[in-house]
Order: structure tokens, then sequence, then C-alpha cells
């Protein structure tokens, strides 16, 4: 059906104002809103229509969608505008007849913005492409050895002393509260769930900056060592701001108990900005914290996280403390075919009444290069081209019923990312590839390489509307327009 400026929208949704916006920035063709049916285009939330965030979408001679919720409709219109098309007489929808609904409840993406930091707009722009791709929870890697993110009034020198640089130097920053819930809500407005992450015991040399009393000193290991050389980057030095990427050499005091105050203090004042209600507390790489302390640790910390009324997060690690709080879910970072002690951290959670999360290194991560000489990213998990991100199964990973998996994450750290389009650059196609994982069902026709590269092929023209980044990679057909 033809797309001119007398085509009318029926709804009263925000999705609704959603659509013709996006219409507007993709065709400079400003829709008509209809004040009574019959409308060109039309839009419904019944709850009936299909299972949560859920949507049916038909294109003839009209288009009508109809969400199962606000969410659903949300999700719809974003297929919609996939659909649509310009040509030489001017631009159009494809015909469509679609029941849509996602496999798993859990689509997230990662963004790290301790290691570099991002603000308001590009996190919000953030949101924006992610949420496009249907993902519902955001991430926030909110604090690692290089830098504390977002104000804390109880413990005010974490933003005045150790945000002021990142990675390499480069400059820092920090979310005021008043920020962090403007992402939050706009976030919402996007239907997705902030999930707030606090690093700890390990990733805490910022604190040190701030807090010296509250972290031990450094340790080093050899490849720490080796690495830094190799980079040219300075070691560690207790209560220094440090600049390095290496990691496993910082760790909070386990027995003090002005640590657990610490942590106590905030995860309140999280848990009090933070309408979701996941708090992730960290886990990953303590190195440096003896294995008793660690799962001491990880037992008292995921405690505080139930207290302060919300579901501990924790990387899969945690999984090696036998009193974890129950109901914790576990973040798998391991690989598709798990390595170590992985895959027995991971299924400890689900023993403990938690599910998992499932962030396979070796496919998800969006920092990893995408070829051996992309100019971005690292390769310590594996060179992640779009077609292996795209071709695994979250299920088949681990030894657990189908049910302890919530869904796919898909973490974006930042190491080598500079800017948002530097981030977008890694992110986008490869999201699009996690996003189908997480939604779609586990089998072709849905879930195909030969269909999803021409699909994802026909975003570069939306992509381009929306100022969005994206790589253009050899294995993806890209449309012009
Ligand atoms: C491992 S995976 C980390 C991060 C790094 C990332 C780089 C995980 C939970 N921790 O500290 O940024 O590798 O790819």
């Amino acid at each position: 059906m033809p797309i001119t400026a007398t085509t009318r929208v029926l709804g009263t949704s925000p999705a609704a104002a959603q659509l013709i916006d996006a219409v507007e920035r993709r065709t400079g063709i400003r829709l008509t809103r209809a004040e009574a049916a019959p409308a060109e285009i039309e839009l419904f939330v019944d709850p009936e229509s299909s299972a949560a965030e859920g949507y049916t979408l038909e294109i003839g001679d009209r288009a009508v969608i109809v969400g199962a919720d606000e969410a659903g409709l949300f999700y719809g219109v974003q297929t919609l505008l996939q659909l649509l098309r310009q040509d030489d007489s001017g631009w159009w929808l494809l015909g469509a007849d679609i029941a849509d609904s996602p496999r798993f409840p859990r689509r997230g993406v990662m963004l790290d913005v301790a290691r570099h930091f991002f603000g308001v707009d590009d996190v919000k722009r953030f949101i924006d492409s992610t949420s496009a791709l249907k993902f519902n929870h955001l991430h926030l890697h909110l604090t690692d050895d290089q830098g504390w993110r977002v104000h804390i009034d109880s413990w005010p020198l974490l933003t005045e002393r150790a945000a002021v640089t990142s990675a390499d130097g480069d400059p820092g920053g920090f979310y005021t509260k008043d920020d962090y819930r403007e992402i939050v809500a706009h976030a919402a407005s996007r239907h997705m769930i902030v999930i707030p992450e606090i690093d700890l015991p390990g990733h805490t040399h910022a604190i040190g900056v701030a807090y010296p009393e509250l972290v031990e000193a450094p340790v080093l290991n050899d490849i720490l060592v080796a690495e830094s050389e190799r980079l040219g980057q300075p070691l560690p030095v207790a209560g220094e701001t440090y600049l390095g990427w290496g990691v496993g050499h910082s760790s909070v005091r386990i027995h003090e108990e002005r640590t657990y105050d610490f942590v106590r203090d905030v995860v309140r004042e999280l848990a009090e900005m933070t309408p979701g209600p996941y708090i992730h507390i960290g886990g990953d790489e303590s190195l440096g914290t003896p294995q008793a302390d660690f799962d001491l640790f990880a037992e008292r910390a995921t405690a505080i996280v139930v207290e302060a009324g919300k579901i501990p997060v924790a990387w899969h690690e945690m999984g090696s403390a036998a009193n974890i709080a129950e109901g914790t879910v576990g973040q798998y970072w391991g690989k598709t075919t798990p390595e170590g002690t992985h895959a027995e951290e991971a299924i400890h959670f689900v023993e403990r009444g938690g599910a998992l999360i499932m962030s396979a290194a070796n496919v998800t991560y969006l920092d990893m290069k995408y070829t051996a000489d992309f100019p971005l990213g690292l390769t310590w998990a594996a060179i992640i081209d779009v077609r292996s991100a795209y071709e695994w199964e979250p299920t088949a990973v681990l030894d657990v019923p189908e049910a302890a998996i919530l869904g796919v994450e898909a973490p974006m750290w930042s190491e080598t990312t500079r800017t948002i389009d530097e981030v977008e650059q890694l992110v986008f196609p490869r999201a699009a590839a996690q996003a189908e994982v997480a939604w779609s069902p586990r089998e072709a026709p849905e879930r195909a390489w030969d269909s999803f590269r021409v699909r994802v092929g026909s975003l570069a023209p939306l992509w381009k509307a929306e100022g969005v980044d994206f790589h253009p990679a050899q294995e993806i057909p890209w449309s012009a327009r």
C-alpha cells in the first residue's frame, strides 16, 4: 500500500506517535492523525490477540496492527517500519500477514559505560536503535576499574574522584541521579527495563581512588603484566586512576564490615531509582580475591540485593558460592562449549531456584572483531562474523531445563570504542542476529541464515535514515533503498 501525506493513522497509544515520527524521519512524509475509523493505518491493543509482547500485522489495502499490550504494539510498529520501501513512484509498504510473539521473555543488550563513558544522549540513541530490534532489557555496566559512573549520595567521592577519566586517559563522566532517571524513563518509553550493574568484588580499582580503605592493593597476574606491556599500558597503582584495560587485579576488602555498609548503601540508592526488578552485582574475573573470600562475598552481596527488594543478577562465577541468595539470576559468559568450571557455576544458579541469561562470549560478545583486521574490538573470545553470531542455540550450551533459560543478552564492552558511532559499528548488524535468536522460533523457516541475511540487509536504508552507524559486513546483501 502507498504511504503519502494523506495516509491517516488511527490509534491513541504512544506507539502511534512513535510511528508517525519514525515515518517522517525516514521519508520526510508527516502522516495525518485520524479521529475515527476507518483509517489507512490502525493501531489497537487487544490482550486476547496474542501472547505477551506479541502482535499481529496485516498489510493489504490498509495496515492494521493489534498489540497484545503496549509493548506488542510498539514491536508491531517496528516490523511495519522494516517493511517500508521506496521506488521511483514513491513510498509504500510491503504486503504482510504476520502473527508474531517472542520466544524468550529476556532479550537484552549491555553497554559498558565504565571503560568509556557515554552520556545520556548517547545512551538514548542506543536505546532507540536496540529497542527497534525488539530488545527489552538494557544492562548498564556502570562501574569498573577505570571509572564509577553513577552518583551515590552517601558516597559522594565516587563520582567526584573516580569518574574523571576513561580507559587510555580519555575523558570520563558520570550520571547524576536525574540523568539516570532520564535514561530509565526513556528506556521505559521503548519498553526496555534497565538493569544497573555495580561490578563487585573485583573490577573495583576506581572505588579505591575515592575510598582507599575499601579496596585491597592491586594483585598482578602474569597475563595482566604481559598484556599491559604489549599494549604499552600502565600497571594499576593503588589509589591512582587506572587507564589500562587489564582485568583481575582489584578486590574490595572482604573481611571489613565497612565494605558491606558500602554495598548496602549503593544497592539501596540504586534500587530507589530503578523501577525494574533487577540489580546486577557483577562477580566476574575476581582473580585477586581468594576463592573462599569470593564465595563469602557473593553470598552476602546477593543477600543485600534481596533485602533491598530486588532480584540479584550476577556473572556466572558467583555460582561457585554454595549459598548464593535463592532466585539469583546468573549471566553465563563462557563459550558455547563450556570450559573449566563455567558450566557448573552457571548450573548452580538453577539449583538455587534462579535462572540463566545466556551471553556466550564467542557468539554474543559485540566487542569482538568481525574479522582479524577490523579496526575496533578485541579477539580473546573469538572473531565473530555475522553468521557465527547468528548460528547458535542458547538452550544447547548448558545441561539445564529449557525453562531455566530466560533468554539472551549481547554485551558491548567499551575498551576500544571512544564514541557511540564506534559502538554502533560493532553492535550493528550483529545485535540483530542476537535479537532474532532471542525472539524467533528455534527452527527454520523463521531461523535460517539465508533468510536472515537478506532481511537484515533490507534494514540498511532504515539504519541510514536513523543515523545508525552499522558495519556494512561483506556477508550481507545490503539494500540500496
Ligand atoms: C571480559 S566477560 C570481561 C570484561 C571485559 C571483556 C572484554 C566479563 C564478564 N568480563 O571485563 O571488558 O571481557 O571482552
